[in-house]
């Protein structure tokens, strides 16, 4: 008996193996829509990632990512937390690539039109984005508020995620002590930039500690993790400091003209003209515009800029989750709206559905997924 049904599963099995190596590549899908996988450990200075449209697709990256995650997590940063929680979703039976069958599943459930029929999730998206004021029409900034929602849904899952991992007593507060910094921010490694930096240190924790009590709850702790959102003024002046110490290549504790403008100036630059649309100069060109701005930040007139006099341009150096929502929402618009007056209607998001999965698609002949899409 036992060995009959063993030899059944056997054959099944390679029957199914010959079905997916004979199964024909759909010749009416060109575009693959492909889940994202480049989930990094909260560096702060890693790229933008697009952010996804459709809910539906954020569900199924999530699974993927908070299964890499609590992989990274158990294998690297916590071995000694294999009898946490976590570890009842990591059991030993399952650590076989679970992944990787995740990962071909949710593919396979995108690329089937009947499954995921984008014209069925556009019409159910676009009276829930419609909404401010509903008039058939998607504007700019209705786009940017569906985004920038998509966005923040997704970090707080994110810091919920992290708190679940450092608040080790679960009071559901973050003490400084429970706090461990990612690994990569404590690297031995004294040529890495993360060696002298000053986050997830403490006066960036004090900072995130809005009403000062010694303990992060979950909106401070989201904070500390994403300070360029936070409305909390100390931990924008933390970050104006941290972006001194950074460029502060003479370490006089100052950022000199010199400092401001191979760097600073740069990233400023780069904002002006993604919201104004400016077209790009030389550097020669440069130097005067960027003089002028050292002026205006240089309230003291000391030739030097301070962490304090660089706060009036700190979203620009940190450029915050709505910045990237309408920077996308741009995107969309400029390449969805047909009829060119500048908002979409439902006619014309059906016409190019894949334009809003573009932060998933990738052209079936592209190896690689672009990571730089919408920069
Ligand atoms: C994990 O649990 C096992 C028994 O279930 C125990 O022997 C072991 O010491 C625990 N490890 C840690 C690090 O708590
Ligand atoms: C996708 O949905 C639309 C509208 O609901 C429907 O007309 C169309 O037949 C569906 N396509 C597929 C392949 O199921
Ligand atoms: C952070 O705040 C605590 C008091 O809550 C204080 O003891 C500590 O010195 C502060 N650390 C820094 C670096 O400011
Ligand atoms: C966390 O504490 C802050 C004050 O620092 C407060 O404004 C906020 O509402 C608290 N968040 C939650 C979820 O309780
Ligand atoms: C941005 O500028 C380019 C040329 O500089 C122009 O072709 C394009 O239409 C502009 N886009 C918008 C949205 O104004
Ligand atoms: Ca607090
Ligand atoms: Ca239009």
């Amino acid at each position: 008996m036992g060995k009959t049904s063993a030899i059944l599963y056997v054959s099944l099995f390679l029957i199914f193996l010959m079905l997916l190596s004979h199964s024909p590549k759909k010749p009416s899908t060109h575009r693959r829509l492909k889940l994202r996988t480049n989930f990094n450990f909260n560096d702060p200075h890693h790229h933008h990632d697009p952010i996804p449209f459709d809910p539906v697709v954020t569900q199924m990256e999530r699974r993927l990512e908070d299964r890499r995650w609590e992989h990274h997590y158990i294998t690297h940063s916590h071995p000694d937390a294999a009898n946490d929680t976590l570890s009842a979703q990591a059991a030993p039976g399952h650590e076989s690539q679970p992944e990787w069958e995740d990962f071909v599943e949710a593919e396979d459930y995108l690329n089937d039109e009947e499954k995921f029929n984008v014209t069925s999730r556009l019409l159910q998206l676009f009276p829930k984005i419609d909404v401010a004021p509903v008039d058939g029409f998607v504007t700019q900034n209705e786009l940017t508020d569906w985004n920038l929602n998509q966005a923040e849904k997704e970090v707080m899952h994110r810091t919920e995620r992290e708190m679940d991992v450092h608040d080790k007593n679960h009071d559901g507060f973050i003490s400084f002590s429970e706090y461990d910094p990612p690994s990569w921010a404590v690297s031995s490694d004294s040529s890495s930039f993360a060696h002298d930096m000053g986050w997830w240190k403490e006066e960036h924790f004090n900072a995130s500690d809005a009403d000062g009590d010694g303990l992060l709850n979950i909106t401070e702790f989201n904070d500390f993790l994403h300070p360029a959102d936070s409305k909390n003024p100390e931990l924008l002046k933390w970050l104006c400091k941290e972006e001194v110490r950074e460029r502060d290549t003479d370490k006089d504790g100052k950022v000199n003209f010199k400092e401001f403008f191979h760097g600073l100036f740069d990233l400023v630059r780069n904002y002006d003209e993604e919201a104004h649309n400016t077209s790009h100069s030389s550097e020669d060109s440069m130097e005067a515009p960027a003089k002028v701005l050292f002026a205006q930040l240089d309230k003291n007139n000391d030739g030097f800029l301070s962490d304090e006099e660089l706060l009036p341009i700190i979203e620009k150096l940190h450029p915050s989750e709505h910045y990237y929502a309408k920077q996308q929402a741009d995107y969309i618009i400029s390449q969805a709206d047909g009829d060119k007056d500048g908002k979409l209607s439902l006619a014309e998001m059906l016409e190019n559905p894949y334009v809003f999965y573009s932060a998933i698609f990738t052209e079936e002949e592209e190896e690689e997924y672009d990571h730089d899409e919408f920069r």
